[in-house]
């Protein structure tokens, strides 16, 4: 798959239209196994934290060493902050210009099934594609904590210089998430600052109890504007891969997020096919909607894995 057909399938996937839904389905179904490993990589941070400019000179550096490298950018928030994926595009121009790259905003608000869902596809798509490491740009804010830990194997946390009272602001959940934690904009006048926050984040790791046994994330001072400190980042990331995998955690993960996709995709299918055929099920049967939703629930639903035709909730062994 060229870096247009790329571009064309995850269109079809991020469309509203039944029908090119079909077609993207199409194309899903037909994807081949990544020829080489791949390594998911969130990177996180507040709006303006340095995650473009990171992604800019880390991409490139990857690229260097021989990877295809795929970004995917998350928006969770309102199309307000379109301003910010179009800065995006912009700040990734000197990776957007290789052959090696793929970029994709995703945007925000108006898909089906929401943007993380789509997200696992387009990762696939890109895997498929031969991008053996997706960079997926995300705001650390709201849901998103979870979301980025579901689409990934790694997490990075860049961490903007800053006072300490100004840290205490800090969403802990995705402190608790990141694998690895780096303190941007280690140059000119903000490294002092940056020095500051590497104390505060320092010692507020020694208190954490460790979330692994096989990994303690480390704490780096870098410059991504000036590239300095991206050679230990993808050490580090190297070191957390052969552990993880080493202690099963890798495979756990991802079967895990596979569990996960499955669950919402279903969750999304029944949604729709009951909103289709049931709209007014319950004005028609003056039901409470309690009543009635355990009754269209029950009478429809047949567990693939029983006796054909018999209903969840018909008798005996129900799940
Ligand atoms: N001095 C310095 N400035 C940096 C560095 N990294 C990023 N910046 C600047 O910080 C600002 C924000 O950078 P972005 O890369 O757009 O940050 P972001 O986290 O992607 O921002 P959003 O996508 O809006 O959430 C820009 O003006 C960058 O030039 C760095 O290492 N040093
Ligand atoms: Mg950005």
């Amino acid at each position: 798959m060229n870096r247009r057909d790329l571009a064309q399938a995850i269109t079809l996937i991020e469309s509203t239209r039944p029908e090119d839904r079909d077609k993207a389905n199409a194309i899903f179904e037909s994807l081949t196994s990544p020829k080489k490993p791949t390594f998911r990589i969130g990177v996180s941070g507040v709006p303006g934290a340095g995650k473009s400019t990171f992604i800019d000179a880390f991409g490139r550096l990857l690229i260097e060493k021989g990877h295809k490298v795929a970004v995917l950018a998350i928006d969770p928030s309102s199309p307000l902050t379109h301003g910010s994926i179009l800065a995006d595009k912009t700040r990734m121009q000197r990776l957007s210009s290789s052959p090696d790259a793929f970029i994709r905003p995703t945007p925000s608000g108006g898909i089906l099934g929401g943007v993380a869902a789509r997200t696992r596809e387009v990762t696939y798509l890109c895997e498929s594609a031969g991008y053996d490491i997706i960079l997926i740009e995300t705001v650390g804010v709201g849901q998103s904590e979870t979301e980025i830990y579901d689409l990934t194997d790694a997490v990075l946390l860049l961490i903007p210089p800053a006072a300490g009272d100004e840290l205490q602001g800090l969403k802990k959940g995705i402190v608790e998430i990141a694998d690895i934690l780096l303190i941007n904009k280690a140059d000119g006048e903000l490294e002092a600052l940056c020095n500051q926050a590497y104390q505060v984040y320092a010692g507020a790791l020694k208190l954490t109890p460790p979330r692994s046994p096989f990994w303690s994330p480390p704490l780096h001072k870098i410059s991504s504007l000036e590239g300095r400190g991206l050679e230990d980042v993808w050490n580090d990331l190297e070191h957390y891969r052969a552990a993880s995998q080493k202690s099963g955690d890798w495979e756990r993960r991802r079967k895990q997020q596979r569990v996960k996709w499955f669950e919402d995709e279903v969750r999304e299918e029944l949604w729709r096919v009951f909103k289709e055929n049931y709209g007014e099920y319950i004005e028609k049967e003056h039901k409470s909607p309690v009543h009635a939703a355990r009754d269209l629930v029950r009478k429809n639903f047949t567990s693939p894995l029983r006796g054909r035709g018999r209903p969840i909730g018909s008798g005996e062994g129900e799940i």
